[in-house]
């Protein structure tokens, strides 16, 4: 089982932001910014690649509300989702980083 797996069943300790029937939301463990979340959906795709278009409606429905939740909404974040070896994906299963709370910089010139 994937280490995200293990932390939807509660295997493994998370600081959770938000979650519902579907998603969770929690602190990413290395966080690049002072705003670091990770959202994944509870059950297993491997990546954005493969998520059927379906749950990410309800997916961008629930990050909103976890920008919401942080207040960030009218600030601003980035939110980024690595897809593969070349996309750097380290953990196999979907996940947005929602980094935020400072300014993230530009990430294309
Ligand atoms: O990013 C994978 C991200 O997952 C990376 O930023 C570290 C984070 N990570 C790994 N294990 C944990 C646990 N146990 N809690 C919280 N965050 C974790 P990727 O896009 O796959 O490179």
């Amino acid at each position: 089982m994937c280490i995200f797996c293990k932390i939807v069943k509660g295997e493994i300790p998370n600081q959770t932001i938000l979650e519902d029937d579907n998603f969770l939301a929690f602190n990413d463990i290395n966080p690049a910014k002072k705003i670091h979340v990770l959202i994944i959906p509870k059950e297993h795709y491997d990546s954005f690649d493969v998520v059927p278009p379906k749950i990410m409606a309800s997916m961008t429905e629930f990050i909103h509300k976890v920008a919401a939740k942080l207040e960030i909404r009218k600030s601003g974040y980035r939110l980024i989702t690595n897809i593969g070896s070349d996309g750097g994906q380290e953990v196999s299963h979907l996940h947005f980083h929602l980094l935020g709370g400072e300014s993230v910089g530009r990430l294309v010139r």
